[in-house]
């Protein structure tokens, strides 16, 4: 582009020169996604104040005392393995939901319930005890959230969980075989053949290493190939896969259902960062689910190794016909990384990563090249249009804007879809930037409250930065990322607080408390282990396997003592029987690594060996009662 651009003119922006250099430079431009020293350390002055507001706008996010918020945030913890819960505009973190790795409040990894959805060895020790979420998705209907369920991914052992949102716990974990790096996830929002299915049922989740299938020890690279799946929203079961050339990176869905598309960074099937870094192109591959549905129903499919899942054939060289085609490729500049659907159900949109810019791809035009109407798919791109340096992912605040972060440049840009459009078509005096805003430092993931439904509402946005640098108080090496939060409701953008959140959170959703309705108090018949009556409460042996039942009830749990033999093997189930909301037990037993929580109505169990002799009192660890401290009892462990 040599022409005069009004969009990337601005006093704001960073100099032209360093906007090409990433493609210019390739290895340069390596050093730079790691240089985090582009831009001075200084930043208040750099939010424009609102047009309208009179009054110092920030207030917004600080809630009175006993003030509640407005918007539920979902947030995934990265490599703590969990999902967080926010809640916006205030940034409170409210809940942590373990999900993949073992956590020492809740008991997540130690009672059977949760062991049982974590996946355990043959021995009855966790199979995983480690996990790495980047992406949280929840449930649709109508094109909103429903509030049924959230999913995030395990991108170290590809798993994914299921939150139900009514208790917000983890209620099932599914490995997807033959894959590594399972990465981008999405739900569908409606079925794409049956209109009454106006909600998701599946979740599509698409792999980013590609490996020998089934894996092996073989060097050459060239037999390596990545699956993108698609796993059943109710049974957690995984469906089908798709083989495909290139990788899966991030995923999106279309509004109609039709459509699935996940960016892919890697074409070039490279295993070093610069054979995937080499080719000026890479693409959004974009997946036809009723055709693929089609393809297992007739048979048309592989299973790989052990696995019974029916695989489909993405491959390039098998699609290239648009009438029969299951996936189509359309190019997009080198190794984009975001794809997001707007949520007027009309465009794709692909952040360029390595180029600085957005690909806005229409999606009626996809589906004409499927139906046989458009010769080139790549005449699906609408727009290409430059935003800055290190584009990453996009939110829309419903308004026809689109908000890109630019991790190089550390800003967030306001663009306008329509204007790129424009621009794009030649309108070269079309301002298609709106504003851009200065974050700290370094953004990935970017979200807007209701960003990705027919309800975005344009007045949050969230900016998950990756680098927090001078922004808190320092506290050695670790830094805390920024999450900040943003005014999006007028022309400019405006910067409201600063978050620390402890490392990593990637991707979020935000949207309308009212769209969940948590229960606060369990149903005991939800639990098949339930102790109902305290009169079962005591010890029955079987041999040496011994059960204990205790019901917790505050102040004390009943029975407050209970002896069992060295060696017998023990499952201890505790209910709690207290009804009222916030009304938490915890039991733990010294010396015995045990320590878990049940909520109000909920049954928990453990099973260990009482391998050491002597009084073991049983505690409670969570703050019921004015006699806390003296809810206890004492196990004994009698030779
Ligand atoms: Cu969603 Cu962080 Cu996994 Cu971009 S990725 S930042
Ligand atoms: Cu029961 Cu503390
Ligand atoms: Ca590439």
């Amino acid at each position: 582009m040599n022409e005069r651009n009004p969009n990337t003119e601005e006093a704001s922006a960073p100099a032209p020169g360093r906007r090409r250099f990433l493609n210019a430079a390739a290895l340069a431009g390596v050093a730079g996604l790691a240089a985090c020293q582009e831009k001075p350390a200084t930043s208040a002055a750099t939010a424009p104040a609102a047009p309208s507001a009179a009054k110092d706008p920030s207030a917004a996010v600080h809630l009175k005392p006993g003030e509640l918020d407005t918007y539920y945030g979902l947030w995934s913890g990265g490599h703590t393995g969990d999902m967080r819960v926010l809640g916006i505009p205030s940034g409170r973190e409210l809940l942590r939901i373990p999900c993949f790795v073992p956590d020492a409040l809740t008991g997540w990894g130690h009672t059977n319930e949760s062991k049982a959805i974590m996946g355990t060895k043959p021995d009855g020790s966790l199979r995983y005890t480690i996990g790495d979420t980047h992406h949280v998705h929840a449930s649709y209907k109508d094109g909103n959230y429903d509030g049924r369920y959230a999913w995030i991914n395990d991108k170290i052992n590809s798993r994914i969980a299921r939150v139900r949102l009514d208790y917000f716990v983890c209620d099932k974990i599914t490995k997807l075989p033959n894959v590594q790096g399972f990465h981008g996830i999405f739900p569908d929002k409606r079925d794409p053949v049956d209109p009454a299915i106006n909600y998701t049922t599946r979740v599509f989740c698409g792999g980013e290493f590609s490996i020998p299938l089934p894996n092996a020890p073989t060097e050459d690279s060239t037999k390596y190939r990545s699956l993108f799946s698609c796993v059943d929203a109710e049974t957690m079961e995984v469906r089908w896969q798709v083989l495909i050339d290139g990788n899966c990176d991030l995923v999106a869905t279309s509004f109609d259902g039709k459509l699935a598309a996940a960016n892919q960074y890697n074409t070039e099937m490279g295993v070093r960062y610069e054979d995937m870094m080499s080719a000026e192109r890479d693409s959004c591959i974009f997946y036809h689910i009723a055709r693929i549905e089609q393809a297992v129903k007739d048979g048309k499919f592989t299973t790989i190794g052990n696995s019974k899942v029916p695989v489909v054939d993405g491959l390039r060289a098998s699609n290239t016909d648009p009438a029969t085609a299951l996936v189509g490729y359309v190019s997009v500049p080198k190794n984009p990384h975001g794809v997001n659907a707007s949520p007027d159900g009309k465009y794709f949109i692909c952040a360029g990563k390595l180029s600085p810019t957005a690909t806005v791809i229409e999606l009626t035009k996809v589906l004409d090249w499927f139906d046989g109407k458009l010769d080139d798919i790549d005449k699906s791109i609408v727009a290409e249009v430059e935003l800055g340096l290190g584009p990453l992912h996009t939110a829309f605040d419903g308004r026809g804007n689109a908000f890109t972060t630019l991790f190089l440049d550390s800003q967030v840009v306001k663009w306008n879809v329509d204007k790129a459009i424009a621009f794009h078509n030649g309108d070269r005096s079309a301002a298609y930037v709106v504003d851009r805003l200065d974050v700290h430092y370094q953004p990935g993931h970017i979200n807007a409250s209701q960003s990705e439904t027919v309800a975005a509402d344009g007045k949050y946005l969230s900016v998950g930065c990756k680098f927090s640098k001078d922004r808190f108080l320092p506290v050695g090496p670790l830094h805390a990322e920024n999450e900040q939060i943003v005014d999006i409701s007028g022309e400019k953008m405006v910067l409201l607080a600063d978050h620390p959140v402890r490392p990593e959170p990637h991707d979020f959703i935000f949207f309308k408390r009212e769209l969940l309705k948590p229960k606060q108090v369990y149903s005991m018949d939800e639990f098949p282990l339930a102790v109902k009556d305290a009169k079962e409460a005591g010890v029955t042996r079987e041999g040496r396997k011994v059960t204990v039942k205790i019901v917790s009830l505050a102040p004390a749990f009943e029975p407050r003592e209970f002896k069992v033999k060295r060696g017998d093997e023990v499952t201890l189930i505790l209910t709690n029987h207290d009804k009222i909301q916030d009304l938490t037990h915890g039991l733990a037993i010294p010396d015995y690594n045990i320590n878990f929580i049940v909520n109000p109505q909920e049954t928990a169990s453990v099973t260990f060996v009482a391998d050491q002799l002597g009084v073991f009192w049983y505690y409670c660890t969570h703050f019921c009662h004015a006699l806390h401290l003296e809810m206890r009892g004492r196990m004994i462990v009698e030779a």
